[in-house]
């Protein structure tokens, strides 16, 4: 699993936004999303720096957690 802190990620737009963008990115992952915590986790895909490129590129600041 990839887990990311996003914390510009407020509400359900970015949310769409960022799902989007992941699942463009890794057609065959999973995302979950737990906007309260503003953590964005996938499963099935193992490209972090794909992923994280590809959310910045979308205007948010994906952080790798550990
Ligand atoms: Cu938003």
């Amino acid at each position: 699993m990839i887990e990311f802190e996003v914390k510009n990620m407020t509400c359900g737009h970015c949310v769409e936004t960022i799902t989007r963008v992941v699942k463009e990115t890794a057609p065959k992952a999973s995302v979950r999303i737990d906007l309260s915590q503003h953590l964005v986790r996938i499963d099935g895909e193992s490209d972090v720096d794909a992923i994280q490129r590809a959310i910045r590129q979308v205007g948010y600041t994906p952080m790798l957690k550990q």
